[in-house]
This record gives structure tokens, C-alpha cells and sequence, in this order.
């Protein structure tokens, strides 16, 4: 794709993570003027039109009761993204989110990008504990690691650059 289409193709991007891993600190930085709705019997579910090309839907997946609604998105997306908390998330939940994800045929094509999160704390894991912990390695599409502060945003936009 030459320079001039890919600037102007438009992009949908799935964020997912486990509650309280950062998602909207992360939206925050990317879409500072978007306001948040209120959830809706606890379902923490986005729609964000970043700017002409960019749109984002992103959701805090706590277990499998709303799949049904989260995939009614998938044939928009081109890219997604799997925000994990480094310093506190369950490995056996995330991997059954992403076989789950992986699963799916409309999202079969997708990169992924991983933003592993609070990096600052000193209770984080690192990144090749990450890795290790959930077998990223094994993955069989193309991915990549990024270690963001979603506080800061140091790491969000540069990783973002990986799914343009
Ligand atoms: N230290 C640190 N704290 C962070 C970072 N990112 C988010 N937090 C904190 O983690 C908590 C959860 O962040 P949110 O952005 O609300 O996470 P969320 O995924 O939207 O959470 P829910 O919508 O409640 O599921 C907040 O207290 C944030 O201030 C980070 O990079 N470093
Ligand atoms: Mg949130």
C-alpha cells in the first residue's frame, strides 16, 4: 500500500483487557477530549472516534456473558489490542481471552498489539516475564510487545504506530 492510501485509510481498532488494566487512562491519551459514558450494568464498553481515520471500540472483558455483543464488532475491525495490567493480572483469564479472540474468523487477519501497562510500579512484572507467563511466543499471527505508562502515555502512541 503506497504512503498516500494508508494515510488516509480508515481504522477500527479493538481494545480489550481485563478490568482496571487501563483502558480508559489509555483513551485518555489518546482521545483527551472524549468523555466516557457511564457503564451500563457494569459493562465498561467505549466507542471512540479519535479523528477523521481512527475509531476505537474497546471493552474491559471480566468474563464471557457479553461476547455475543462484542462480536457483533469484529467485521469493522482492522487492528487490535490487549491492554494487561503488568503489575497484577491473572494469566489463566488472559489466555482464555485471547484463545477466545484468536478464535475468531472475522479477526483472523488482525495484528495484535500487546501494551503491557504500569510499568512503573515496582510490583510489575517484566516484559519477558509477560511473555513468558502467557506464551505470547507461541502466537501464530503477527504481534507486537510494547511497555506503556497510560499515565504519562510514554510508549502509547509510538505502539500504536504498530497497527497503522
Ligand atoms: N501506576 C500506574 N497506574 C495506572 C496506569 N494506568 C492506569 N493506572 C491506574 O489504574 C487504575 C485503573 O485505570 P483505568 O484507566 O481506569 O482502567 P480501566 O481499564 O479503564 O478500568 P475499568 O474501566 O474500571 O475496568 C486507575 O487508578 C489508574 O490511575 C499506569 O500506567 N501506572
Ligand atoms: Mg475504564
Amino acid at each position: 500500500m503506497n504512503y498516500i492510501n494508508k494515510l488516509f485509510r480508515k481504522k477500527h481498532y479493538l481494545m480489550v483487557g481485563s478490568p482496571c488494566c487501563g483502558i480508559s487512562s489509555i483513551i485518555r491519551i489518546i482521545a483527551p477530549k472524549y468523555i466516557e459514558p457511564i457503564p451500563i450494568m457494569g459493562f465498561n464498553y467505549n466507542r471512540v472516534k479519535v479523528n477523521l481515520f481512527l475509531n476505537l471500540t474497546c471493552f474491559s472483558i471480566s468474563g464471557f456473558k457479553m461476547w455475543p455483543l462484542l462480536r457483533h464488532f469484529f467485521q469493522e475491525i482492522t487492528g487490535m489490542i490487549f491492554v494487561i495490567d503488568s503489575s497484577d493480572f491473572d494469566s489463566i483469564f488472559i489466555k482464555q481471552c485471547l484463545t477466545r479472540l484468536f478464535k475468531e474468523e472475522l479477526l483472523e487477519s488482525q495484528k495484535v498489539l500487546f501494551l503491557l501497562n504500569k510499568m512503573d510500579l515496582k510490583t510489575s512484572k517484566t516484559m519477558e516475564q509477560i511473555i513468558d507467563e502467557l506464551n505470547i511466543e507461541s502466537l501464530t499471527r503477527e504481534y507486537k510487545v510494547v511497555q506503556i505508562n497510560a499515565l504519562t502515555g510514554q510508549g502509547v502512541k509510538e505502539g500504536l504506530k504498530y497497527l497503522d
